[in-house]
């Protein structure tokens, strides 16, 4: 049923606004394959795929569909019983959209879900806790409108989480923090509770931080999300692909460790992620202060005068240093592009002298 996919009076009104005799089918983006879709309606699972007009008229990949979409399709009845695919006709405006920038030297915005209630952002109980991180996981959801959860993954390999979970509450003043084992069980009623019928949650966190096999014992039975598997050196199951997954506990997408999360630069961004140290670099004394040596400072002296945790400043400039090389590397990157087109210019044949002029 459309309910089970979190559809409701509000979808139904958008869907009446681009299709007012309710002729198209609503359906949901559950995983994207090279050009088409995997599409549920909550009973079926089937392909849709675009148009090569839509597609060719995208200007980026945020206006093609992704995992959590709404999307009105054509030709769905053939397409559920196996026939062919069912036909992408609207995309429905999105409730809430959570974007990165995309991997390794490219620029464009990588779209990760969209329509997604909670943010779930993983770090394990046995690897470094990196708080500059994971404010770059919570910048992510607020730009995106998404509420934000923090989980400590791996309980079973930690004597005393205590010192952890504090740490995690500092980072997300306010938000959910609670910890886990998929091995014990321990924390998994709580997890459960983050989400819920009709409710859709994201999974995100570095590779192997637990995401995957949380999902599985959320649901109690690994064989449940067998999915496309790499296996690695390692021999461990790495996901290949963001997917959604339609469970008694309401919408789940699990996502590939971000690697290279690399938050997609966009002007007074650091006011949005860091809006206590904005407050504060009002009363500085140089308006283009960067709160490390300058004199009249008044974001190191809240840290001086403990009102402001020491992490949160630190986080700041660590983010601010790794913008500093993304800035850099793109312009190298624009700069070789600039290069390459003039020696192409200057190479190719001049118009008004076809190739086989003698
Ligand atoms: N001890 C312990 N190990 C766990 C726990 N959860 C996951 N693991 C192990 O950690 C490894 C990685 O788990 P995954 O669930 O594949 O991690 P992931 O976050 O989905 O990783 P990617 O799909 O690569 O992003 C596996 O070997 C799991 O068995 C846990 O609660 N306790
Ligand atoms: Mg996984
Ligand atoms: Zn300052």
């Amino acid at each position: 049923m459309l309910k089970d996919l979190g559809w409701n009076d509000g979808w139904e009104e958008a869907r009446r606004a681009v299709d007012a005799q309710a002729e198209l089918s609503p359906l949901r983006i559950m995983a994207e394959h090279r050009g088409a879709y995997h599409a549920t309606d909550g009973e079926h699972v089937a392909w849709v795929e675009l148009t090569g007009r839509a597609y060719n008229r995208a200007q980026d990949k945020r206006a093609l569909p992704t995992v959590g979409d709404w999307i009105l399709a054509e030709r769905w009845a053939d397409a559920a019983l196996g026939k062919g695919a069912g036909v992408i006709r609207h995309i429905l405006p999105r409730r809430s959209f959570l974007v990165r920038k995309a991997a390794g030297e490219a620029t464009q915005p990588q779209p990760v879900a969209a329509n997604v209630d909670i943010g779930i952002v993983m770090t394990s109980a046995n690897s470094d806790l990196s708080p500059a991180r994971l404010d770059r996981y919570l910048g992510l959801l607020r730009d995106g409108g998404i509420a934000p959860a923090l989980v400590l993954s791996k309980l079973d390999l930690v004597d005393d989480p205590d010192a952890l979970l504090a740490k995690l509450r500092d980072v997300a003043p306010g938000a959910p923090v609670l910890a886990v084992s998929s091995i014990t069980g321990a924390g998994l009623d709580a997890a459960r509770a983050l989400c819920g019928p009709g409710r859709t949650a994201v999974l995100l966190g570095s590779s192997g931080v637990g995401k995957s096999s949380l999902l599985n014992a959320l649901l109690g039975e690994a064989t449940q999300l067998t999915q496309p598997i790499r296996e690695d050196d390692r021999g461990r199951h790495t996901t290949t692909r963001r997917q959604l997954f339609l469970t008694p506990y309401g919408l789940w997408i699990d996502t590939p460790g971000m690697r290279e999360l690399a938050q997609w630069i966009e002007e007074g961004e650091e006011e949005t992620t860091f809006e206590d140290i904005a407050a504060l670099a009002e009363q500085c004394k140089f308006s283009d202060c960067k709160h490390r040596k300058e004199p009249g400072c008044a974001v190191r002296a809240a840290v001086e005068a403990g009102t402001l945790a020491p992490q949160r400043l630190a986080s700041f400039h660590k983010l601010s240093d790794e913008r500093a090389t993304g800035a850099v590397k793109q312009q190298a990157a624009r700069r070789l592009e600039e290069t390459r087109r003039a020696k192409a210019k200057k190479y190719a044949p001049r118009p008004g002298k076809p190739e086989d002029d003698r």
